[in-house]
Protein backbone atom coordinates (compact mmCIF):
# COMPACT_ATOMS: atom_id res chain seq x y z
CA UNK A 1 0.00 0.00 0.00
CA UNK A 2 2.99 2.26 -0.09
CA UNK A 3 2.43 2.95 -4.01
CA UNK A 4 -0.17 5.21 -2.19
CA UNK A 5 2.12 7.35 -1.14
CA UNK A 6 1.28 11.22 -2.97
CA UNK A 7 4.07 12.63 -4.61
CA UNK A 8 5.64 15.30 -2.08
CA UNK A 9 6.65 19.25 -3.43
CA UNK A 10 10.66 19.18 -2.53
CA UNK A 11 11.92 22.27 -0.29
CA UNK A 12 12.22 25.43 -2.49
CA UNK A 13 14.80 26.49 -0.38
CA UNK A 14 16.96 23.13 -0.18
CA UNK A 15 16.37 23.09 -4.40
CA UNK A 16 18.58 26.35 -4.71
CA UNK A 17 21.51 23.88 -3.35
CA UNK A 18 21.09 21.23 -6.30
CA UNK A 19 20.69 24.24 -8.79
CA UNK A 20 23.65 26.39 -7.86
CA UNK A 21 26.14 23.05 -7.68
CA UNK A 22 24.99 22.55 -11.31
CA UNK A 23 26.12 26.15 -12.45
CA UNK A 24 29.55 26.31 -13.64
CA UNK A 25 29.82 29.62 -13.77
CA UNK A 26 33.07 30.72 -11.50
CA UNK A 27 31.38 34.64 -10.64
CA UNK A 28 28.17 32.58 -9.72
CA UNK A 29 26.75 34.13 -6.22
CA UNK A 30 25.08 32.05 -3.54
CA UNK A 31 22.26 34.22 -1.17
CA UNK A 32 20.32 30.70 -0.93
CA UNK A 33 20.59 28.87 1.89
CA UNK A 34 20.27 30.26 5.37
CA UNK A 35 23.65 29.08 6.60
CA UNK A 36 26.20 31.72 8.10
CA UNK A 37 29.57 32.30 5.73
CA UNK A 38 32.89 33.98 6.10
CA UNK A 39 34.58 36.54 3.95
CA UNK A 40 36.12 33.21 2.25
CA UNK A 41 32.56 31.38 2.03
CA UNK A 42 32.88 29.19 4.55
CA UNK A 43 31.09 27.98 7.50
CA UNK A 44 33.63 27.28 9.85
CA UNK A 45 33.17 25.44 13.41
CA UNK A 46 33.63 27.77 16.03
CA UNK A 47 36.55 27.75 17.97
CA UNK A 48 34.78 27.53 21.30
CA UNK A 49 33.14 24.62 19.81
CA UNK A 50 36.08 22.99 18.44
CA UNK A 51 37.54 23.45 22.09
CA UNK A 52 34.42 21.84 23.64
CA UNK A 53 34.73 18.96 21.44
CA UNK A 54 38.26 18.45 22.28
CA UNK A 55 37.29 18.44 25.86
CA UNK A 56 34.61 16.35 25.36
CA UNK A 57 36.26 13.47 23.72
CA UNK A 58 38.23 13.10 26.87
CA UNK A 59 36.23 13.56 29.77
CA UNK A 60 33.05 12.22 28.69
CA UNK A 61 33.25 8.29 29.59
CA UNK A 62 29.75 6.74 28.75
CA UNK A 63 27.50 7.36 25.68
CA UNK A 64 24.64 5.35 27.52
CA UNK A 65 20.80 7.37 27.22
CA UNK A 66 20.50 10.51 29.24
CA UNK A 67 16.94 11.51 29.94
CA UNK A 68 13.94 11.81 27.96
CA UNK A 69 14.05 15.34 28.57
CA UNK A 70 17.07 15.83 27.89
CA UNK A 71 20.22 16.92 29.88
CA UNK A 72 19.06 19.22 32.72
CA UNK A 73 22.17 21.12 32.41
CA UNK A 74 21.53 22.05 28.66
CA UNK A 75 18.50 22.66 29.70
CA UNK A 76 19.54 25.31 32.44
CA UNK A 77 22.15 26.97 30.62
CA UNK A 78 19.80 27.42 27.54
CA UNK A 79 16.54 28.70 29.83
CA UNK A 80 19.27 31.40 31.29
CA UNK A 81 20.96 31.94 27.55
CA UNK A 82 17.32 32.34 26.22
CA UNK A 83 15.18 33.99 29.25
CA UNK A 84 18.02 35.85 31.21
CA UNK A 85 16.99 36.05 35.43
CA UNK A 86 13.82 37.63 33.99
CA UNK A 87 11.52 34.59 34.03
CA UNK A 88 11.18 32.96 37.16
CA UNK A 89 12.60 29.22 36.80
CA UNK A 90 9.54 27.48 38.34
CA UNK A 91 7.29 28.72 35.55
CA UNK A 92 9.43 26.87 33.01
CA UNK A 93 9.42 23.16 31.34
CA UNK A 94 11.40 21.87 28.87
CA UNK A 95 12.77 19.41 26.50
CA UNK A 96 15.63 19.16 24.34
CA UNK A 97 14.79 19.02 20.59
CA UNK A 98 16.67 17.60 17.17
CA UNK A 99 16.92 21.10 16.21
CA UNK A 100 14.97 24.20 16.03
CA UNK A 101 12.60 22.77 13.61
CA UNK A 102 11.98 19.33 16.07
CA UNK A 103 11.53 21.82 18.78
CA UNK A 104 8.89 23.75 16.32
CA UNK A 105 7.22 20.40 15.11
CA UNK A 106 6.51 19.37 19.02
CA UNK A 107 5.71 22.74 20.00
CA UNK A 108 2.86 22.94 17.27
CA UNK A 109 1.91 18.82 18.69
CA UNK A 110 1.64 20.51 22.25
CA UNK A 111 -0.76 23.21 20.99
CA UNK A 112 -2.67 20.39 19.19
CA UNK A 113 -2.70 17.83 22.36
CA UNK A 114 -3.96 21.14 24.37
CA UNK A 115 -6.59 21.61 22.24
CA UNK A 116 -7.25 20.03 18.57
CA UNK A 117 -8.57 22.39 16.18
CA UNK A 118 -6.25 25.46 17.60
CA UNK A 119 -5.20 27.77 14.69
CA UNK A 120 -1.88 29.09 14.61
CA UNK A 121 -1.63 32.92 13.41
CA UNK A 122 1.20 32.92 10.94
CA UNK A 123 2.92 36.23 9.54
CA UNK A 124 2.33 36.96 6.09
CA UNK A 125 5.28 35.94 5.03
CA UNK A 126 6.92 33.22 7.29
CA UNK A 127 9.26 29.99 7.16
CA UNK A 128 8.27 28.00 5.02
CA UNK A 129 8.71 25.36 7.22
CA UNK A 130 6.22 26.76 9.11
CA UNK A 131 3.56 26.14 6.93
CA UNK A 132 4.61 22.79 5.84
CA UNK A 133 4.65 21.16 9.28
CA UNK A 134 1.24 23.24 10.37
CA UNK A 135 -0.03 21.58 7.13
CA UNK A 136 1.25 18.24 8.11
CA UNK A 137 -0.63 18.06 11.28
CA UNK A 138 -3.86 19.27 10.19
CA UNK A 139 -3.24 22.60 12.04
CA UNK A 140 -5.28 25.56 10.12
CA UNK A 141 -2.61 28.52 9.40
CA UNK A 142 -4.39 31.79 9.85
CA UNK A 143 -1.48 34.61 7.63
CA UNK A 144 -2.22 37.99 9.22
CA UNK A 145 -0.46 40.73 7.78
CA UNK A 146 2.83 41.53 8.18
CA UNK A 147 5.72 42.76 5.99
CA UNK A 148 4.99 46.12 3.92
CA UNK A 149 6.78 45.45 0.33
CA UNK A 150 6.62 49.27 0.12
CA UNK A 151 8.49 50.33 3.54
CA UNK A 152 10.17 47.15 3.51
CA UNK A 153 9.17 47.51 7.46
CA UNK A 154 6.62 45.79 9.63
CA UNK A 155 2.91 46.80 8.76
CA UNK A 156 2.09 47.29 12.46
CA UNK A 157 -1.31 48.99 11.90
CA UNK A 158 -2.74 46.01 9.14
CA UNK A 159 -0.90 43.40 11.67
CA UNK A 160 -2.69 44.63 14.74
CA UNK A 161 -5.93 44.97 12.95
CA UNK A 162 -5.88 41.51 11.31
CA UNK A 163 -4.72 40.10 14.73
CA UNK A 164 -8.05 41.28 16.15
CA UNK A 165 -9.25 38.25 14.65
CA UNK A 166 -7.89 35.85 17.03
CA UNK A 167 -10.39 33.70 19.66
CA UNK A 168 -9.28 32.37 22.65
CA UNK A 169 -7.45 29.06 22.50
CA UNK A 170 -5.57 30.63 19.24
CA UNK A 171 -2.21 30.87 18.74
CA UNK A 172 0.41 33.36 17.37
CA UNK A 173 4.11 32.21 15.84
CA UNK A 174 6.22 35.08 16.35
CA UNK A 175 9.45 34.82 15.07
CA UNK A 176 11.46 36.26 18.15
CA UNK A 177 14.06 38.51 16.02
CA UNK A 178 16.06 38.31 12.58
CA UNK A 179 12.42 37.54 11.11
CA UNK A 180 13.02 34.93 8.06
CA UNK A 181 12.35 35.66 5.17
CA UNK A 182 11.61 39.49 5.43
CA UNK A 183 14.76 40.75 7.74
CA UNK A 184 11.79 43.41 9.08
CA UNK A 185 11.01 42.96 12.91
CA UNK A 186 8.55 45.05 14.79
CA UNK A 187 9.65 48.23 17.26
CA UNK A 188 9.27 47.81 20.85
CA UNK A 189 6.17 49.42 20.33
CA UNK A 190 4.72 47.13 17.86
CA UNK A 191 5.99 44.35 20.77
CA UNK A 192 3.71 45.53 23.40
CA UNK A 193 1.03 45.81 21.31
CA UNK A 194 1.50 42.49 20.24
CA UNK A 195 1.33 41.33 23.85
CA UNK A 196 -1.51 43.60 24.65
CA UNK A 197 -3.58 42.01 21.60
CA UNK A 198 -2.70 38.35 22.35
CA UNK A 199 -3.59 38.54 26.17
CA UNK A 200 -6.84 41.16 25.53
CA UNK A 201 -7.87 37.40 22.84
CA UNK A 202 -6.49 34.94 25.34
CA UNK A 203 -4.05 33.87 22.53
CA UNK A 204 -1.15 32.23 22.98
CA UNK A 205 2.28 33.12 21.77
CA UNK A 206 4.74 30.75 20.24
CA UNK A 207 8.06 32.55 19.86
CA UNK A 208 10.60 30.77 17.11
CA UNK A 209 13.97 32.34 18.34
CA UNK A 210 16.79 30.48 15.48
CA UNK A 211 18.88 33.93 15.32
CA UNK A 212 19.56 35.38 19.03
CA UNK A 213 23.23 36.80 18.67
CA UNK A 214 22.31 37.58 14.70
CA UNK A 215 21.10 40.33 14.90
CA UNK A 216 21.28 42.84 17.81
CA UNK A 217 23.56 41.13 20.11
CA UNK A 218 22.75 38.19 22.50
CA UNK A 219 20.71 39.86 24.90
CA UNK A 220 18.83 42.70 22.64
CA UNK A 221 17.66 39.42 20.29
CA UNK A 222 15.98 38.05 23.33
CA UNK A 223 14.79 41.24 24.60
CA UNK A 224 11.16 40.78 22.82
CA UNK A 225 11.18 37.37 23.72
CA UNK A 226 11.84 38.12 27.41
CA UNK A 227 8.93 40.49 27.17
CA UNK A 228 6.41 38.10 25.90
CA UNK A 229 7.70 35.64 28.47
CA UNK A 230 6.69 37.88 31.32
CA UNK A 231 3.94 39.29 29.98
CA UNK A 232 2.06 36.78 28.73
CA UNK A 233 0.73 33.81 30.94
CA UNK A 234 1.67 30.93 29.15
CA UNK A 235 4.38 31.38 26.00
CA UNK A 236 6.33 28.57 23.91
CA UNK A 237 9.44 29.53 22.62
CA UNK A 238 10.78 27.20 20.16
CA UNK A 239 15.03 27.92 19.62
CA UNK A 240 17.69 26.29 17.91
CA UNK A 241 21.63 26.65 18.30
CA UNK A 242 22.06 25.37 14.97
CA UNK A 243 23.48 29.03 13.59
CA UNK A 244 24.88 30.97 16.94
CA UNK A 245 26.67 27.94 17.85
CA UNK A 246 27.50 26.97 14.46
CA UNK A 247 26.38 23.17 15.10
CA UNK A 248 23.72 23.34 12.38
CA UNK A 249 24.35 19.17 11.73
CA UNK A 250 24.54 18.74 15.33
CA UNK A 251 20.56 18.74 15.61
CA UNK A 252 20.42 21.05 18.94
CA UNK A 253 17.31 23.15 19.42
CA UNK A 254 14.77 23.39 22.63
CA UNK A 255 11.34 23.71 23.26
CA UNK A 256 10.27 25.91 26.86
CA UNK A 257 6.83 25.88 28.18
CA UNK A 258 6.53 28.92 30.24
CA UNK A 259 3.32 28.41 32.27
CA UNK A 260 1.90 30.80 35.55
CA UNK A 261 2.65 29.05 38.36
CA UNK A 262 5.01 25.59 39.05
CA UNK A 263 2.25 23.42 39.24
CA UNK A 264 1.05 24.17 35.56
CA UNK A 265 4.90 23.72 34.94
CA UNK A 266 5.22 20.32 35.95
CA UNK A 267 1.89 19.45 33.84
CA UNK A 268 3.40 20.67 30.48
CA UNK A 269 6.76 19.37 31.43
CA UNK A 270 4.48 15.97 31.58
CA UNK A 271 3.04 16.81 28.12
CA UNK A 272 6.79 17.65 26.74
CA UNK A 273 8.41 14.36 28.25
CA UNK A 274 5.75 12.57 26.84
CA UNK A 275 6.16 14.13 22.75
CA UNK A 276 10.06 13.35 23.46
CA UNK A 277 8.81 10.10 24.10
CA UNK A 278 6.71 9.20 21.52
CA UNK A 279 8.61 11.00 18.99
CA UNK A 280 12.39 9.43 19.82
CA UNK A 281 12.42 8.87 23.47
CA UNK A 282 15.75 10.83 23.73
CA UNK A 283 16.63 13.52 22.16
CA UNK A 284 19.97 14.24 20.74
CA UNK A 285 23.02 15.30 23.30
CA UNK A 286 26.24 15.73 21.49
CA UNK A 287 25.54 19.22 20.26
CA UNK A 288 23.49 20.33 23.68
CA UNK A 289 26.63 19.12 25.70
CA UNK A 290 28.78 21.13 23.36
CA UNK A 291 26.36 24.17 23.98
CA UNK A 292 26.27 23.50 27.64
CA UNK A 293 29.97 23.08 28.10
CA UNK A 294 30.40 26.78 25.98
CA UNK A 295 27.79 28.61 28.28
CA UNK A 296 29.04 27.00 31.71
CA UNK A 297 32.83 27.68 30.97
CA UNK A 298 33.24 31.56 31.34
CA UNK A 299 36.54 31.03 29.21
CA UNK A 300 34.76 29.10 26.45
CA UNK A 301 32.02 31.84 26.79
CA UNK A 302 33.46 34.63 26.63
CA UNK A 303 35.73 33.51 23.36
CA UNK A 304 32.10 31.72 21.33
CA UNK A 305 30.60 35.47 22.49
CA UNK A 306 33.51 37.17 20.44
CA UNK A 307 33.73 34.83 17.65
CA UNK A 308 29.51 35.24 17.42
CA UNK A 309 29.99 39.39 18.09
CA UNK A 310 32.46 39.04 15.20
CA UNK A 311 29.84 37.22 12.82
CA UNK A 312 27.16 40.05 13.69
CA UNK A 313 29.19 42.39 12.95
CA UNK A 314 30.37 41.23 9.66
CA UNK A 315 26.65 40.48 8.33
CA UNK A 316 25.90 44.57 9.77
CA UNK A 317 29.16 45.58 7.54
CA UNK A 318 27.83 44.38 4.66
CA UNK A 319 24.31 45.94 5.10
CA UNK A 320 25.91 49.21 5.49
CA UNK A 321 28.37 48.46 2.07
CA UNK A 322 25.73 47.02 0.17
CA UNK A 323 23.25 49.60 1.24
CA UNK A 324 25.76 52.16 0.37
CA UNK A 325 26.76 50.89 -3.21
CA UNK A 326 22.98 50.70 -4.01
CA UNK A 327 22.92 54.16 -2.95
CA UNK A 328 25.64 55.62 -5.22
CA UNK A 329 24.87 53.65 -8.22
CA UNK A 330 21.35 54.21 -8.07
CA UNK A 331 21.45 57.80 -6.67
CA UNK A 332 18.70 56.70 -4.48
CA UNK A 333 17.95 56.07 -0.75
CA UNK A 334 15.69 53.20 -1.51
CA UNK A 335 17.90 50.30 -0.81
CA UNK A 336 18.51 51.96 2.81
CA UNK A 337 15.94 49.56 4.57
CA UNK A 338 18.83 46.97 4.08
CA UNK A 339 20.88 48.79 7.06
CA UNK A 340 17.08 48.34 9.11
CA UNK A 341 16.54 44.69 8.75
CA UNK A 342 18.15 42.17 10.69
CA UNK A 343 19.85 39.00 10.67
CA UNK A 344 20.95 36.65 8.37
CA UNK A 345 18.29 37.98 5.34
CA UNK A 346 16.66 40.78 3.94
CA UNK A 347 13.58 40.84 1.19
CA UNK A 348 14.68 42.29 -1.75
CA UNK A 349 11.00 43.07 -3.52
CA UNK A 350 12.30 41.28 -6.44
CA UNK A 351 9.78 39.32 -8.52
CA UNK A 352 10.01 35.64 -9.55
CA UNK A 353 10.70 37.24 -13.32
CA UNK A 354 13.11 39.24 -11.56
CA UNK A 355 14.63 36.42 -9.50
CA UNK A 356 15.12 34.12 -12.83
CA UNK A 357 17.28 36.86 -14.48
CA UNK A 358 19.40 37.17 -11.59
CA UNK A 359 20.01 33.85 -11.54
CA UNK A 360 20.24 33.32 -15.49
CA UNK A 361 22.00 36.71 -17.00
CA UNK A 362 23.65 37.36 -13.36
CA UNK A 363 24.52 34.02 -11.89
CA UNK A 364 23.11 35.26 -8.60
CA UNK A 365 21.11 32.98 -6.36
CA UNK A 366 18.37 33.92 -3.67
CA UNK A 367 15.06 32.40 -2.80
CA UNK A 368 11.91 32.61 -5.45
CA UNK A 369 10.36 35.49 -3.15
CA UNK A 370 13.49 37.72 -3.21
CA UNK A 371 15.10 36.55 -0.03
CA UNK A 372 19.07 37.20 0.29
CA UNK A 373 21.41 35.94 2.79
CA UNK A 374 23.19 38.86 3.54
CA UNK A 375 26.35 36.31 4.71
CA UNK A 376 26.69 34.80 1.69
CA UNK A 377 28.30 38.13 0.46
CA UNK A 378 31.83 39.28 0.54
CA UNK A 379 33.11 42.80 -0.20
CA UNK A 380 34.34 41.41 -4.22
CA UNK A 381 30.66 40.75 -4.82
CA UNK A 382 29.05 43.67 -3.49
CA UNK A 383 29.68 45.61 -7.15
CA UNK A 384 28.06 42.78 -9.35
CA UNK A 385 25.42 42.58 -7.21
CA UNK A 386 24.63 46.03 -7.14
CA UNK A 387 24.98 46.16 -10.66
CA UNK A 388 23.04 43.14 -11.32
CA UNK A 389 20.00 44.47 -8.50
CA UNK A 390 19.99 47.72 -10.65
CA UNK A 391 20.20 45.66 -14.15
CA UNK A 392 16.60 44.02 -13.45
CA UNK A 393 14.99 46.81 -12.29
CA UNK A 394 15.30 47.05 -8.52
N1 LIG B 1 13.18 28.61 12.56
C1 LIG B 1 13.59 29.45 11.62
C2 LIG B 1 12.85 30.71 11.40
C3 LIG B 1 14.70 29.15 10.85
O1 LIG B 1 15.09 30.00 9.90
C4 LIG B 1 15.39 27.96 11.09
C5 LIG B 1 16.51 27.70 10.23
O2 LIG B 1 17.40 27.13 10.20
C6 LIG B 1 14.94 27.11 12.12
C7 LIG B 1 13.82 27.48 12.83
C8 LIG B 1 15.52 25.82 12.59
O3 LIG B 1 16.73 25.47 12.27
P1 LIG B 1 17.38 24.09 12.74
O4 LIG B 1 16.31 23.05 12.69
O5 LIG B 1 18.44 23.85 11.74
O6 LIG B 1 17.90 24.29 14.10
O1 LIG C 1 15.60 29.44 5.85
C1 LIG C 1 16.72 28.96 5.73
O2 LIG C 1 17.37 29.09 4.70
C2 LIG C 1 17.37 28.25 6.92
C3 LIG C 1 17.92 26.90 6.60
O3 LIG C 1 14.20 22.91 5.30
C4 LIG C 1 16.91 25.87 6.26
O4 LIG C 1 16.45 28.22 7.95
C5 LIG C 1 16.19 25.92 5.08
C6 LIG C 1 15.28 24.93 4.76
C7 LIG C 1 15.10 23.87 5.62
C8 LIG C 1 15.82 23.81 6.80
C9 LIG C 1 16.73 24.81 7.12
Amino acid sequence: MLHLLAPQTADGILKLKEQLAGDSRAHKIDLGVGVYKDEGGATPIMRSIKAAEQRLWQAEDTKTYTSLPGDPAYLDAMRRLILGSDVAESRVAAIATPGGTGAVRQGFELLQMARPGARVFVTDSTWTNHLSILAHLGIEAVPFRYYDPATHAVDTDGMLADLAQLEAGDAVLLHGCCHNPTGADPDPEGWRALIEVMNARGAVPVIDLAYQGFGDGIDADAAATRAIADGCAQVLIAASCSKNFGIYRERTGILMAIMQDAGLRAQAQGALTHLNRQSYSFPPDHGARLVTMVLDDPALRADWQAELEGMRARMMSLRTDLAQALAEASGSDRFAYLTHHRGMFSRIGASPGQVDRLRDEHAIYMVGDGRINIAGLNARDIPALTRAMLDVGL
